[in-house]
């Protein structure tokens, strides 16, 4: 379910419901890869009227994404009105590990509590694993176990919303079968180039709110979205940037998304979507783009082709795809 608020800066920004019954602004700041400008790209987006901000332990930015905030708040931006998500990556993916990975969060970013706190990935790797993992390095997860904790961080307020990413429809029902608080949402990878249609659908059918990863096919590495010649058409014919007709198109099929970029100008014209749409026949080509194909297929991450536990890309996905 939709609705709309308005920011500080007038501009309409659509947010969506969780279950919670709280609201999720539907564009975030990416802050994958940020580096050493994640402290400028996060106190740029709140500038420019982003209330939602991802990041992960992972990513090795929280505590300059926590001087961003810290800043931003000092300026005026209410904490409250910021919707602000980590995750629990793979090496704390054990209930003894939860709440000092947790902990570790809040004290990198100068938080006292999450909006939002996910299984980063549902693989747990001993700490220093290779890439690809060597034998033993991919361990057995204790879903149920991590989820308690998970809820445990809930029960405290010190987390609004638990959630997951990279689930599969299997992995899902089998969290569905145990958990006491439900997650809130469901972060994957998600832009024309892979619309992961079926988990979208899964996701729905429970109320799980997703939020779409990648929306511009994570440039660089990724598949490049933004000079797709449909993408590049549709954009020419709106007036609009390749990357709005992408983020709009990612609001447009009823997920909130978090597109990355390190420049003001970028950061401003991703957020520049909520007063116009893609026609519908337009906004139906981008959802039937061929060469269905994930960017983050976790092969790198956790595939051991001898070894295992998992010796495929489908392996991982569950033969789902
Ligand atoms: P995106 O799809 O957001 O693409 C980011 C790339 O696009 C960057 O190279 C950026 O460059 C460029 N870019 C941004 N805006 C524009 C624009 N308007 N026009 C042209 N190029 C543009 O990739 P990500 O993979 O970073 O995904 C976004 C976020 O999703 C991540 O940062 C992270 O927070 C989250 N994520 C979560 C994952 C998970 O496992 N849960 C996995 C992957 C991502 P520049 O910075 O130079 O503008
Ligand atoms: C390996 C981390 C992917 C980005 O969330």
């Amino acid at each position: 379910m939709a609705q709309a608020t308005v920011t500080s800066h007038g501009e309409k920004m659509k947010t969506f419901r969780l279950l919670s019954g709280r609201a999720i602004p539907a564009v975030g700041i990416g802050t994958w890869k940020t580096g050493s400008e994640a402290e400028h790209a996060v106190y740029s987006a709140c500038g420019a009227g982003y209330r939602h901000i991802d990041t992960a332990a992972q990513y090795g930015v929280q505590p300059e994404v926590g001087r961003a905030i810290k800043r931003a708040v000092h300026e005026g931006v209410e904490r409250d009105s910021l919707f602000v998500t980590s995750k629990l990556w793979c090496t704390d993916l054990s209930p003894e590990r939860v709440r000092p990975a947790f902990e570790n969060t809040l004290r990198e970013l100068q938080l006292d509590y999450l909006d939002l706190f996910l299984i980063h990935w549902p693989f747990r790797l001993k700490e220093g694993a290779s890439r690809p993992p060597k034998a033993g390095e991919v361990m057995e997860f204790d879903m149920e176990g991590v989820w308690r904790e998970m809820e445990e961080l809930v029960k405290e307020k010190l987390v609004k919303d638990i959630g997951v990413c990279n689930f599969t429809i299997k992995k899902l029902n089998n969290l569905l079968g145990f958990a006491r608080i439900m997650p809130s949402v469901c972060q994957m990878e998600m832009h024309p180039g892979w619309r992961n249609d079926k988990m979208l659908e899964a996701c729905k059918n429970n109320r799980i709110h997703v939020t779409a990863y990648s929306p511009l096919g994570s440039q660089g590495h990724g598949r490049d979205l933004i000079h797709d010649p449909l993408v590049e058409k549709i954009a020419m014919k709106l007036n609009k940037s390749p990357g709005q007709v992408l983020v709009r198109w990612a609001i447009q099929r009823g997920t909130s998304t978090i597109p990355k970029s390190t420049h003001p100008d970028r950061i401003h014209e991703n957020l520049h979507v909520f007063d116009w749409d893609i026609p519908h026949q337009d906004f139906q080509a981008l959802c039937s783009l061929p060469d269905q194909k994930r960017v983050l297929d976790g092969e790198e991450l956790f595939v051991n082709k001898t070894d295992g536990p998992f010796k495929s890309e489908a392996d991982l996905w569950d033969h789902e795809d």
